[in-house]
């Protein structure tokens, strides 16, 4: 369809953009790192979000070339903060969405680690959000690739933990490091006091698990707090902060420092 044929014309020709949204410490407040999420900023239609071509993308194979210029995009704008005085923070980490077709290439950890090593910074500071669909098909290819990244160093997290039907069995057993929970749960936060201990449980299974847990879609200070008073570590939502382009997401950086 045409649309194949303009979305790789896109990528080539600059007219994806990363906006970046805050992710932050629910004790104190402060900004720990940031989601990069991708718009094409196309030049008839305006902004176009990521559920309208992320599908065709992943369809059509043109994701592992979408996915590179994320993860080379994302990765240079880690070094631009870290270089620029107004923002530089030493633990401020990125993280970035891969999807199942990328963990089913085996040049993709060597893609990270390349696209890591050029800008001089440490594994730890990328995460890549895995969603569950991503890993669950959990075969020998998928696994190799995780068992890699994780020796590489980089952030492992799975994203929207709970929205799909799957098992809790391979937090046990998987090399991830966190749990971005789905957003739904922190929904009704606030309004339905029997949820808070719900939330409460799920935060204890993921700490049994030895992970650390970040909850998204905080959009009021109620359930910010609500969160941080049973021991959530880490919340995202419009609360703390919308996805942002470059500049703005920048300004926000800087007021924090
Ligand atoms: O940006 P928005 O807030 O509309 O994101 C919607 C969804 O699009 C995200 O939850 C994520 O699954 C997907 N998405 C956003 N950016 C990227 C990206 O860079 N790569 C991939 N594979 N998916 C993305
Ligand atoms: O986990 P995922 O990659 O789907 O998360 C990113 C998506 O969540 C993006 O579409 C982003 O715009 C959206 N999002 C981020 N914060 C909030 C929020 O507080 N409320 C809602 N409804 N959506 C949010
Ligand atoms: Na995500
Ligand atoms: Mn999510």
């Amino acid at each position: 369809r045409q649309i194949v044929g303009e979305l790789r014309e896109a990528i080539r020709s600059g007219q994806l953009v990363l906006f970046y949204q805050p992710i932050v410490e629910l004790s104190t407040g402060r900004i720990e790192g940031c989601e990069a999420l991708v718009r094409w900023n196309h030049p008839v239609h305006g902004l176009i979000m990521p559920d309208q071509f992320i599908p065709v993308a992943e369809a059509t194979g043109l994701i592992a070339e979408l996915g590179r210029w994320v993860l080379r995009t994302a990765v240079g704008q880690l070094r631009r903060w870290r270089d620029n005085p107004a923002t530089k923070q030493h633990d401020f980490s990125m993280r970035i969405n891969v999807s199942a077709a990328d963990l089913q290439s085996l040049e993709f950890v060597d893609d990270v680690g390349e696209a890591l090593a050029e800008e001089s910074l440490a594994p730890e500071s990328l995460v890549l959000e895995l969603t569950e669909s991503a890993i669950i098909h959990n075969n020998e290819l998928d696994r190799y690739t995780l068992a890699s990244l994780h020796r590489l160093g980089v952030g492992l997290e799975i994203d929207d933990f709970g929205a799909g039907y799957s098992s809790m069995g391979y937090l046990r057993k998987l090399p991830v490091d966190r749990v971005k929970v789905d957003r739904q749960f922190v929904k009704d936060l606030g309004k339905d006091p029997s949820q808070l201990g719900f939330v409460a449980a799920i935060q204890e299974v993921i700490r049994s698990c030895g992970l650390e847990g970040v909850w998204e879609g905080i959009e009021t200070a109620e359930q910010a707090e609500a969160l941080r008073s049973i021991g959530c570590a880490s919340g995202q939502g419009y609360y703390f902060g919308r996805p942002l382009p470059e500049m703005e997401f920048t300004e926000q950086l800087a007021r924090q420092v």
